[in-house]
């Protein structure tokens, strides 16, 4: 990538820089790419005498956005719930499943029978389908091993991710995700045995970029999410928290008062929350997947969420459980189609949003100065990324230059 100086023209670009033009829209533009970076973006008309001598490829007037960010995902795990799958459509509910000690758990003794290199080739073949819909940027969770043992080989998986593929990954330490077989009702003593151990011995070994929890009924409660967070505070690490999923239980005040990243799901949030969300900056990361997959019926409080300017992503929480969904383009479709956000919304919330969901400053919109992360399409306007189904019009990725 070093000394590449690269000019693409004959190209529209949904910059998603907030502007009046919906989706930042720059019709007929040049971006200059220079070093892994965007070092010029602007009608083709503008561009200064510079950038003349550079590389020049035509994108024959396809639409150019930022590479999209999957900011919420379990995608490393072992195994599958086909299983489950089946007897939810044979009328289990999902608490059911759980309760009868299937549901997380039965991922976790997956995950923990299966070698790093099994769930590295089975992560892969997931992660190279996001990546062939413009991915560049995504974040994944432990919290399927809940010992320690298991916690750090999910991350250091995570970790060789970037590594075999051209990908940026961050991590999220999810030792607060369920309770083990083996502390059955000793929820309390899980999380000081096992949880806080297992993120002090990931963060020594720098495997951890931020921590994350399930509060929920049928996982932790705010007081035990509140002391896993409190040993994040300790350690410098941001917070984000699965809240508010399947009933209210105050988990995305929580994460405000903790300056949280983001508060995900959010399906029971009420106006409160969504108050104490915008107050406190953290993003609203909306999960159709999982309330798709459980069929639920509360939808997610977009127009609150609008009404108090709370930043909106939207990510494919992909998880054998509860959102079996490996796509990032369906995603988008869905955000429009159940929960009625715009396709505009829908492409900010896995760019500009989703960046920063992850805390990220340097993707998510095209822009001088950014990492030239970009997704070329063979599309005419953006609101087609969202709208068709099952379709994918990626015509190629750009991760640091132009192949
Ligand atoms: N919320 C979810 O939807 C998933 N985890 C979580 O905290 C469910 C994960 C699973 O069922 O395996
Ligand atoms: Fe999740």
């Amino acid at each position: 990538m070093a000394n590449t100086t690269q000019l693409l023209t004959n190209l529209h670009a949904a910059t998603m820089v907030s502007s009046d033009t919906a989706y930042g829209m720059i019709k007929d533009a040049a971006i200059a790419l220079k070093d892994g970076k965007i070092h010029w973006i602007g009608p083709r008309a503008d561009l200064p005498a510079a950038y003349q001598d550079y590389d020049v490829t035509s994108l024959n007037g396809r639409l150019v956005t930022p590479a999209l960010i999957d900011c919420h995902t379990h995608i490393v795990h072992g195994g599958d719930r086909a299983v489950e799958f089946e007897m939810r459509l044979n009328g289990a509910s999902y608490e059911e499943v759980a309760r009868a000690g299937g549901g997380i758990v039965s991922t976790v003794s997956a995950t923990r029978a299966a070698s790093e290199s099994e769930l590295l080739t089975d992560a892969l073949r997931r992660v190279d389908v996001l990546i062939a819909e413009g991915v560049t940027t995504i974040e994944i969770k432990s919290g399927y091993g809940l010992d320690v043992d298991t916690e750090l080989r999910m991350l250091r998986v995570a970790r060789a991710i970037g590594k075999h593929r051209p990908i940026r990954v961050l991590t999220s330490f999810l030792g607060a995700h369920a309770t083990p077989a083996e502390y059955k009702d000793r929820d309390d003593a899980y999380i000081d045995d096992i949880c806080i151990p297992a993120l002090r011995a990931a963060h020594a070994e720098g495997l951890v970029d931020a921590v994350d929890g399930f509060c929920e009924g049928i996982a932790f409660s705010p007081t035990q999410i509140a002391r896993v967070f409190d040993v994040a505070k300790d350690l410098g690490l941001p917070v984000k928290l699965h809240a508010e999923q399947l009933s209210n239980l105050g988990g995305a005040k929580l994460a405000a008062h903790y300056g949280a990243l983001s508060a995900d799901h959010i399906e029971y949030l009420d106006e409160d929350g969504v108050k104490a969300l915008a107050d406190a900056g953290t993003v609203a990361v909306i999960l159709p997947g999982a309330f798709y997959t459980l069929r639920e019926t509360q939808s997610p409080p977009i127009a609150a969420l609008r009404k108090h300017n709370v930043p909106m992503a939207l990510a494919t929480d992909i998880n054998p459980g509860s959102s079996p969904l490996n796509s990032l383009l369906l995603t988008m479709n869905m955000g429009c189609t159940l929960f009625r956000m715009t396709p505009e919304e829908s492409l900010r919330g896995v760019t500009q949003n989703a960046a920063r969901a992850l805390g990220l400053t340097d993707v998510g919109t095209i822009a001088a100065g950014q990492r030239a992360e970009l997704a070329v399409w063979d599309v005419k306007h953006p609101a087609e990324l969202a709208y068709r189904i099952g379709f994918n019009p990626l015509y190629t990725r750009i991760f640091g230059a132009l192949a």
